[in-house]
C-alpha cells in the first residue's frame, strides 16, 4: 500500500477523478501522471461492479486508488478496502457520531468494526500475507471525512479527534450551498476562502491529513499553502474538455 507512505512526504499529491462509468476510462486516468485515482460512486456513475473492477485497472499501472461512497454508505467503505482501495472519501459526516460510524467501518477491532475477508486486495498488495495485512491494515488504509456543511464545520473539532479518522476531505461546492444558506453554489466564494484555509491548518494541527476538491488547477498551489496535501483536480470529462481545447486551439492556429 503506497498512499499514506506518499502523503508522509508532505508533498501534495493529486488525484484524477474517475466519474464515468469506465473501466477502461480509470485505467487511462491511472497512466496520466496523476498520484491517484479516486473513484466516485457518490455523483459518479460508477456501479460496484465498474468501481471493483477499476481499483484492478488503476493498481495495474503501479497507482493507489481511492473510493468515495454515496452518503452513508458504510457498508461499502469496508468492503472498497476489502477490494483494494486504499482510501475512502466519505461524503456528508456532519457530526462526530458520523465520523465513528465510518471510522468504525474503516478499521479493524479493536479500532473499529471491519470484518476480515480481504481476500481481493492481497492480489493487489501482493506484499502482504494476511497476518501481515491485518497487522498494517489500519495504519495504511485511510479514512477521509469530507466537511461540506457548517454543521461539520461546527463540529470539526471532534471530527478531527475522531479515533480512525486519518484526515478530512473539503468539498467547496456543497460547503458554499451550507455558507450561504442555499443562497447559491460558487466553490470559488471568496467569503468561504478563509473558512477553507482554517480547516486545513486545524487538520494539521490535530495530525490529520487535509485534502480538498479543486474545480481549477490555479487552486492547487494555493490550497497546498493552507496545508492541504491532496487535491482533486476536477472531474474525468472537465479533464477531457480541458485537454480538447488545448489540443484545437494549436492544431487551428
Ligand atoms: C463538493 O465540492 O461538494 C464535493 O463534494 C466535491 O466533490
Ligand atoms: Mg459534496
Amino acid at each position: 500500500m503506497k498512499l499514506r507512505d506518499a502523503w508522509t512526504e508532505d508533498k501534495m499529491l493529486i488525484t484524477a477523478w474517475s466519474t464515468s462509468p469506465s473501466v477502461e476510462m480509470a485505467g487511462a486516468l491511472a497512466r496520466c501522471p496523476f498520484d491517484t485515482v479516486t473513484v466516485d460512486m457518490q455523483h459518479g456513475a460508477h456501479s460496484e461492479d465498474t468501481a471493483f473492477a477499476s481499483v484492478r485497472a488503476i493498481s495495474v499501472a503501479g497507482k493507489p486508488a481511492i473510493l468515495r461512497i454515496p452518503v452513508g454508505r458504510n457498508d461499502l467503505a469496508s468492503r472498497a478496502l476489502d477490494m483494494g482501495f486504499e482510501a475512502v472519501i466519505a461524503p456528508m459526516i456532519n457530526s462526530v457520531a458520523d465520523a465513528v460510524a465510518f471510522a468504525r467501518a474503516m478499521k479493524y477491532p479493536p479500532q473499529g468494526e471491519r470484518s476480515w475477508g480481504p481476500m481481493r486486495a492481497l492480489q493487489i498488495h501482493k506484499d502482504y500475507t494476511p497476518e501481515r495485512y491485518f497487522q498494517a491494515a489500519n495504519a495504511q488504509t485511510l479514512a477521509l471525512a469530507m466537511i461540506e456543511t457548517r454543521e461539520a464545520f461546527a463540529d470539526l473539532d471532534g471530527i478531527l479527534a475522531t479515533d480512525g479518522i486519518d484526515g478530512i476531505f473539503v468539498g467547496p461546492s456543497d460547503l458554499s450551498i451550507s455558507w450561504s444558506n442555499g443562497a447559491g453554489v460558487d466553490p470559488n466564494n471568496e467569503d468561504l476562502q478563509d473558512v477553507i484555509a482554517q480547516i486545513g491548518r486545524r487538520a494539521r494541527d490535530a495530525g490529520k491529513f487535509a485534502a480538498i476538491f479543486a474545480v481549477n488547477p490555479a487552486d492547487v498551489p494555493r490550497f497546498a499553502k493552507m496545508g492541504y496535501r491532496l487535491a482533486a483536480l476536477n472531474t474525468d470529462p472537465g479533464i477531457l474538455h480541458a485537454g480538447a481545447a488545448v489540443m484545437l486551439e494549436q492544431a487551428r492556429s
